[in-house]
């Protein structure tokens, strides 16, 4: 056979493959990944800030518990409701997270956390927490919906949206904040299923108009790294800055847990960060594009997550 004779039976054939497999490819294409909508996440963003300030014992706290539950069903994942009392400096607080999950296509398959907190702080007048508490929870709540959508991966997945993360003081101080991710991470370490987490990625303060992601010090220096990498591969270096700082976070008790985690924040809200932990932490003060590009940012970055990341290495 002549090598022009051969070529044409493999674009015969070729031809064929494509006619049952997609446009202009001869083997079959790779599923399609997440696609998000922002304009979904904004609308979360939203109805979130419609429920007013949501501190500890507020109806707009437990309307918000409520919002995720309907929503995370509505997305086809089964919402769990994980309620805990916390002992605080103004007394015992009935607290509760609610998470979902999302099964691997392998079931003993390890499994990735994306996370946010949902509660405002207390005391602040007029403090709805846009930026603060809602921009995490409204692209969590896309994110879940966009993954459950484009089917099992190739690790499992955790939607965690923790609540009581604020300080019940004035001040950020000992163990009076971060309530809801100590409970959860204490839970898995009793249970043994820290083992089998590979990483824990949080999302906070996410919806900044003038979007700028620190490298936060606390996080997994790989982690770090890895989202930067992503960043940049997708052509949005500039979602982080050159900014390096320690926060504490979310991840703090994942990372106690012995669990690689990162905290995804823009600490410079407004100038100088003058619009944290007060009424202007609005949806004037954010955007649909910022929560379009984090959450771009999250889904360029599992997959090699998933590929490269291994507990141990
Ligand atoms: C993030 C959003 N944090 C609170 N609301 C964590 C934090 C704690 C940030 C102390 C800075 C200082
Ligand atoms: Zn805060």
């Amino acid at each position: 056979m002549t090598r022009t004779a051969f070529l044409h039976g493999l674009s015969f054939f070729a031809l064929l493959a494509a006619a049952s497999s997609g446009p202009g490819c001869g083997r079959p294409e790779a599923a399609p990944g997440p696609a998000l909508d922002a304009a979904n996440a904004w609308k979360h963003l939203e109805a979130l800030v419609a429920l007013g300030p949501r501190p500890p014992k507020s109806p707009a706290l437990e309307a918000t518990r409520a919002y995720l539950e309907a929503e995370l069903a509505r997305a086809g994942l089964t919402p769990v409701r994980e309620a805990f009392e916390a002992s605080t400096p103004v007394g015992t607080i009935a607290l509760a997270n609610v998470y979902a999950d999302l099964a691997a296509t392998n079931p003993a398959a390890e499994r990735v956390y994306l996370a946010t907190h949902f509660d405002t702080k207390l005391g602040i007048d007029g403090f709805v927490g846009a930026n603060d508490g809602g921009s995490g929870t409204a692209l969590l709540l896309e994110l879940a919906r966009a993954m459950k959508a484009a089917g099992p991966r190739e690790l499992a997945y955790r939607f965690l949206f923790l609540d009581g993360e604020e300080a019940t003081r004035a001040q950020w101080q000992g163990e009076d904040n971060c309530y809801g991710s100590r409970h959860h991470a204490r839970a898995l370490v009793k249970s043994g299923e820290a083992a089998r987490v590979r990483a824990f990625v949080l999302l906070d303060m996410v919806g900044d108009r003038e979007l700028g992601l620190l490298r936060e010090t606390w996080s997994d220096r790989r982690l770090n790294d890895l989202f930067r990498a992503a960043a940049a591969r997708i052509g949005d270096a500039a979602l982080f800055t050159n900014e390096a700082q320690p926060i504490e976070d979310d991840h703090g008790p994942f990372l106690d847990a012995g669990i690689p985690s990162i905290d995804l924040i823009d600490f410079e809200y407004g100038p100088a960060n003058a619009y944290w932990h007060t009424r202007d932490d609005s949806l004037a003060h954010c955007s649909q594009e910022s929560l379009r590009r984090v959450g771009a940012l999250v889904l360029a970055a599992l997959p090699t997550l998933e590929r490269e990341f291994r507990r141990g290495r």
